[in-house]
């Protein structure tokens, strides 16, 4: 039913009913686009805030990318309908509108491409979905190839809708002079002043066709008509009927009536996408719309895509896990840093993490992140909720909920970009804030943290105000007086990071303050939070503290345990006991919950956290995000198996079981997959199919530093491999500080771990003094 090809380059799917919301996408810096098996697309484009080109038939709501969208028969996709003209029997594909049992079916999801391949009634349809580097369109080829082995007469129609484009003003017609449907529309607005910015938005919808169709329909009703998408009344005559949509909502559907010979097989190429005017669409299609257009295209796009490829690729006894971190890994944490999930006011947290990842793949674009959202350091040393990264950006959404956490991922986020990049120079850099004061990079940290440390009530507990990490925990402390357990020891881990890298700078005293002030959160919360087997996710406004043994409902969460290994506030005797808890109570087949009993009814001195579905999302689903903080706080305390395990959870597969209950193909790690495991089984382990995910760049540290042990320092690379129990040899390939390392790691009669260079056993299990353009090879033998 589902395996991969092209070493794992690409993972095919041969069923459309098996996993119907299995899916791929696609992305480049300005648009990118979400496709089922079965034909369903979300596709965005920002211009410069994200907009769409294929609407639902009815008004939309505008709203971020959410997790298990819901596909209806007229949600937006790209079809083809094919009509056998003698026998007028009828199927589409990839599979809806028309869901035939078709005799062949496969979905194939490329790292560049998305593609299908359908037979049916002797005929093949072949569709590829591409994109380009730079512009905002799809790149459509659809082959149809008779296999019948005897002359066919049939009829080729792609249907793509519209949907409803604005309630002011929308139309569409064939334009013969461009080639293709133009849809146009006008975007709905009130106030006088958004139409001097709304008259520069692309309201039109094109779909060009490289060969002139024989027929056309604009109006998606007049296409439909009575018989509905199964069937629809345009595909009974000899040829659609050449409509106009005048204030109707508009659709691309163009016919080719064809005879084919034995074996003949024809090709069609086109154009979807947006545009201002018809300039630009004729642009556009001299660009792209013929053979070697579209061929130039793929290439420059998989050569982006390709820059994308990481540091890391493994070979270990699990073939499955190697496709995935030698191929799709990299390409998610990439699609973070690259586009920060198509927004132009991504969460500081989200801002951060995302390049975080970009550690690994461009640090330069990491580097200046940093740069971008320290330059928007508030004047007392907080930082804001959002990081505009364009002129005139706004804070929306939860942008405009005050959280109290972002100032905990700057050293967080920068212990990985020094570690990969040991670029401490950069700490130097004066920087001009938009407010006007001018500090260093190393003073902005120092500021934030101060910050932070400010930030704590009389107990030295972290005040949690409208939500921290957990974005939907907002009534915690929303009376100004809640504290949160994990910001709390999320605080002691920054602080200790930061002293790290205060003493690495030469500034003991610093260093020192730091150290104290990790010290006192941590004794805070061992205070007030540890409830004899585990911590206490936080304290109320009415000072009750929760996520405790006597809780019914939230008992005990995943993050103040991960956090606390981290900053050091757990002995390793309250870790003994809290990892116990943590596999008895938030383990699933599926992955560790990021907290258990999921809440059933709204608790108001929580928040909205406890009104999501139970075991959806924040409301105790395995929330990947969570889970692999856990997975990298378990990494530096050594605990390898449970790390391992938790960490090949997060994939579906590789049991067709397994497939079908996650619903997702191993491309990507989805945000969460559903929990309440022991609540609802039939659900559990069900993925948000929602790619955006800070989980990423955590996924790509802890294979490299916490599996391969492959993390470097001042001056070097160190060498700690922790393999689970069950491996005995593994081959790594690192990329690192312009070096190439081919590691062979395998298991041998050593108390330590003993690395060998060029026949010699180094000192220690570091190398230093690495030569840029160099490749080392090293045995490295790990203890039994
Ligand atoms: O958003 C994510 C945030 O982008 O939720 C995480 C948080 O750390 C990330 O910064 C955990 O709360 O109800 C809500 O507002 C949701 O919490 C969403 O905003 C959630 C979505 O999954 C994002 O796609």
């Amino acid at each position: 039913m589902l395996g991969p090809t092209h070493d794992g380059e690409r993972y095919e799917l041969t069923s459309p009913t098996a996993m119907p919301k299995a899916d791929g996408f696609l992305w480049n810096q300005k648009m990118m686009i979400q496709v089922t098996c079965r034909g369903y697309a979300t596709s965005q484009f920002m211009q410069p805030e994200p907009a769409k080109y294929a609407h639902a038939p009815n008004l939309e709501g505008k709203t971020f990318m959410q997790p298990e969208q819901s596909y209806y028969s007229h949600h937006p996709g790209r079809f083809v309908y094919i009509k056998d003209e003698e026998t007028g029997q009828l199927f589409s594909a990839p599979y809806e509108p028309v869901r035939a049992p078709v005799d062949r079916f496969v979905f194939s999801v490329g790292k560049s491409d998305i593609a299908w391949t359908v037979e049916h009634l002797g005929i093949r349809v072949e569709m590829t979905l591409s994109l380009p580097t730079h512009d905002v369109a799809e790149l459509w080829t659809v082959k149809v190839s008779n296999l019948s082995g005897r002359p066919r007469k049939i009829s080729v129609c792609p249907y793509f809708p519209i949907g409803n484009m604005s309630w002011m003003n929308q139309s569409a017609e064939y334009r013969p002079d461009l080639g293709g449907v133009v849809a146009s529309s006008v975007t709905p607005y009130q106030k006088a002043e958004d139409y001097f910015k709304n008259k520069f938005l692309k309201d039109k919808t094109y779909f060009m066709c490289e060969t002139p169709p024989n027929s056309w329909e604009t109006m998606q009703q007049a296409f439909e008509g009575e018989g509905g998408l199964h069937a629809p009344s345009a595909l009974l005559g000899s040829d659609l009927s050449g409509g106009d949509a005048r204030y109707e909502t508009p659709v691309a559907a163009v016919q080719y009536r064809i005879a084919l010979e034995a074996e003949e097989q024809r090709e069609y190429r086109f154009l979807f996408g947006p545009a201002f005017d018809d300039a630009e669409i004729s642009a556009m299609c001299k660009k792209y719309l013929n053979k070697e257009g579209f061929a130039q295209s793929a290439q420059d796009y998989a050569q982006y895509i390709e820059q994308g490829r990481g540091c890391l690729k493994i070979e270990t006894p699990d073939k499955d896990l190697d496709n995935f971190v030698n191929n799709w890994l990299p390409r998610q944490v990439y699609y973070h840093g690259d586009v920060n999930r198509l927004t132009t006011d991504p969460q500081t947290r989200n801002y951060l993490q995302d390049n975080m990842g970009m550690s690994y793949i461009k640090p330069e674009v990491a580097r200046n992140a940093f740069l971008t959202a320290l330059a928007q350091q508030e004047a007392d040393g907080a930082m804001p909720d959002g990081i505009l990264l364009i002129e005139g950006a706004e804070l929306k959404y939860i942008n405009q909920v005050p959280h109290t956490d972002h100032c905990v991922w700057l050293p967080v986020t920068l212990d990985a970009y020094l570690a990969e990049t040991a670029d401490y120079a950069f700490l130097e850099e004066p920087l001009k804030s938009v407010h006007g004061d001018t500090y260093t990079v190393f003073e902005r940290f120092s500021r934030a943290m101060d910050w932070l440390l400010a930030a704590r009530d009389e107990r030295g507990l972290s005040y949690i105000a409208q939500g921290d990490w957990c974005d939907p925990m907002n009534m915690v402390g929303y009376k100004g007086k809640g504290v949160s357990g994990w910001l709390t020891v999320a605080t002691g881990y920054a602080l200790n990071l930061w002293a790290d890298v205060c003493e690495q700078q030469g500034k003991p005293e610093l260093a020192a303050r730091y150290r104290a002030g990790a010290q006192d959160v941590n004794t805070a919360t061992n205070t007030h939070l540890w409830d004899g087997d585990w911590f206490a996710r936080g304290i109320t406004d009415d000072n009750v503290v929760f996520g405790t043994k006597k809780d019914v409902e939230g008992r005990i969460w995943l993050n103040p345990q991960a956090w606390s290994i981290l900053s050091g506030a757990a002995s390793t005797e309250q870790r003994e006991k809290m990892l116990t808890q943590v596999d008895e109570q938030l383990s699933t087949p599926y992955g560790v919950a990021m907290f258990a009993p999921a809440f059933s009814a709204m608790r108001e001195d929580v928040g909205r956290v406890t009104q999501k579905y139970p075991g959806s999302a924040e409301n105790g689903s395995v929330y990947n995000h969570a889970a692999i903080f856990y997975i990298h706080s378990l990494y530096t305390v050594g605990e390898k198996d449970r790390a391992y395990k938790l960490l090949r959870q997060m994939l579906p597969g590789p049991t067709e079981a397994d497939y079908r209950q996650r619903g997702q193909l191993p491309v990507y790690i989805p945000n969460y997959y559903r929990g309440a495991w022991h609540q609802y089984p039939r659900t559990a382990g069900r993925s948000s199919q929602l790619f955006n995910t800070g989980t990423m760049p955590w996924v790509y540290r802890c294979f490299t530093e916490g599996l391969c042990g492959l993390r470097g320092d001042v001056e070097g690379l160190r060498i700690q491999p922790q393999l689970p129990s069950g491996w005995d040899d593994i081959k790594v390939t690192r990329l690192f500080r312009g070096a190439r390392f081919e590691l062979d790691i395998r298991r041998a009669d050593v108390k330590e771990v003993a690395v060998s260079h060029a026949g010699k056993v180094l000192p220690n299990a570091r190398i230093t003094n690495i030569q840029p353009g160099a490749t080392y090879q090293l045995s490295v033998s790990v203890p039994q």
